[in-house]
């Protein structure tokens, strides 16, 4: 096996050329809503669309939602549980997949939900929710709802079998295409399916909806949450390279390993930048300017160093700019990653890192949830 070059040393960062986010492919200086939004940002997408992660694609025939009850709540003293399967017609051919949701007991009214999307490894000791990573009851007992599906009701996280799910069951074109989707277009997809069943259900504030991923979950999220603008809140948690951070600093996982371990998860094109970081036509940053003028938050461990917690900042410092440049709002974020002490709680764009290691823990929760009410306060 290549032996893997892994550089963990700020020293050794090379210097950073980023592409303008605010010049378009023409050349035109981008500086006003309206030519951000019909040009730069769909060129932009069309850019990561291709060249990394491949489409989510919203194209089918009839969905369906029914409930079914095949396990206890493990919760009943705060929460309704509902086990709902989602049913997607396509072409004749069908995909079914599972959600779980939990409403916070006793509340009238719609209440703002939480997706998590889950990658731990299926019934980890037989819980529905594990303790931290999923924190159901903190997140109910702020007056939340919240939901989580796993990536293998959808595409199994696996190089031979990934398409073995809704990609081979109702986009089996995808599969011959090098910009086709892979698994985060079908972990993406399945985000969506979600959402039409927050849309479709009265007890859910579809409008104050947040989607939350932890490492591939967050990579997941940033993309999900770039192609449907549905999503109000988008988070992601140490979700390092092809995620939150920004791929030219080559700290800690690169675009070779990532794509040499996991060649599953984006598509065919973005391989082509292995080793050449340089000449993609975008860098993540711009993934976190897609969400505006939605609110995006970005969180990092100290010492989880192969996500690259600076270069996830930097990308956040960086990409915050579409809020003041562009939709004229005010975000700030202190010029020193060294220097952070504390989670940047405000309008629009958030950050935060904390102590430890690579994981999501009740901490992180805990951050969330204060900035995404900030965020819904004096929203209608
Ligand atoms: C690692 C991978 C990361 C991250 C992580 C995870 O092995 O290199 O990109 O996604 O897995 O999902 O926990």
């Amino acid at each position: 096996m290549a032996q893997r070059i892994v550089n963990e040393d700020e020293s050794k960062v090379p210097a950073l050329v980023l592409p303008d986010p605010f010049v378009s492919k023409s050349g035109l200086l981008i500086n006003s809503i309206s030519d951000w939004e019909n040009i730069r940002r769909p060129e932009l997408m069309e850019l990561f669309r291709n060249e990394v992660y491949g489409p989510i694609r919203a194209d089918f025939d009839e969905i369906t939602f029914s409930e079914v009850s095949e396990n206890p709540n493990p919760f009943p003293d705060v929460s309704i549980f509902r086990e709902i399967d989602i049913r997607v017609l396509r072409n004749g051919k069908s995909h079914t997949m599972r959600l779980n949701v939990f409403l916070p007991k006793g509340h009238t009214g719609p209440s703002p939900i939480i997706l998590l999307i889950n990658h731990r490894p299926k019934n980890q000791d037989g819980q529905i929710a594990e303790e931290g990573y999923w924190s159901v009851e903190s997140i109910l007992s702020r007056g939340f709802a919240t939901a989580s599906f796993h990536g293998e009701t959808v595409a199994p996280d696996n190089a031979e079998t990934f398409s073995e799910g809704v990609i081979s069951n109702l986009y089996p074109e995808e599969l011959t295409k090098p910009e086709g989707m892979r698994t985060f277009g079908a972990w993406g997809w399945a985000a969506m399916r979600a959402m039409d069943y927050f849309e479709h259900e009265p007890q859910i504030d579809s409008k104050k909806s947040t989607i939350v991923g932890h490492s591939r979950s967050g990579k997941t999220a940033l993309w999900t949450g770039a192609t449907d603008t549905r999503w109000a809140v988008v988070i992601s948690n140490e979700s390092g390279c092809g995620g939150a951070a920004l791929s030219r600093r080559k700290f800690g996982e690169t675009v070779k390993i990532i794509n040499t371990s996991f060649p599953h998860w984006f598509n065919d094109n973005f391989k082509t930048y292995n080793e050449r970081e340089e000449s993609l036509p975008i860098d993540q940053h711009m993934l976190a300017m897609m969400m505006a003028p939605r609110a995006v938050y970005f969180s990092s461990a100290r010492e989880d160093l192969w996500s690259d917690p600076k270069g996830e900042y930097l990308s956040m410092q960086l990409g915050s700019r579409i809020y003041s440049q562009i939709y004229n709002k005010l975000v700030s974020f202190p010029q020193e990653f060294e220097q952070l002490k504390s989670p940047i709680i405000q309008k629009h764009a958030g950050y935060h890192i904390r102590g430890g290691k690579h994981n999501l823990t009740l901490e992180d929760w805990n951050n969330f949830m204060d900035f995404i009410e900030l965020n819904f306060k004096n929203v209608q």
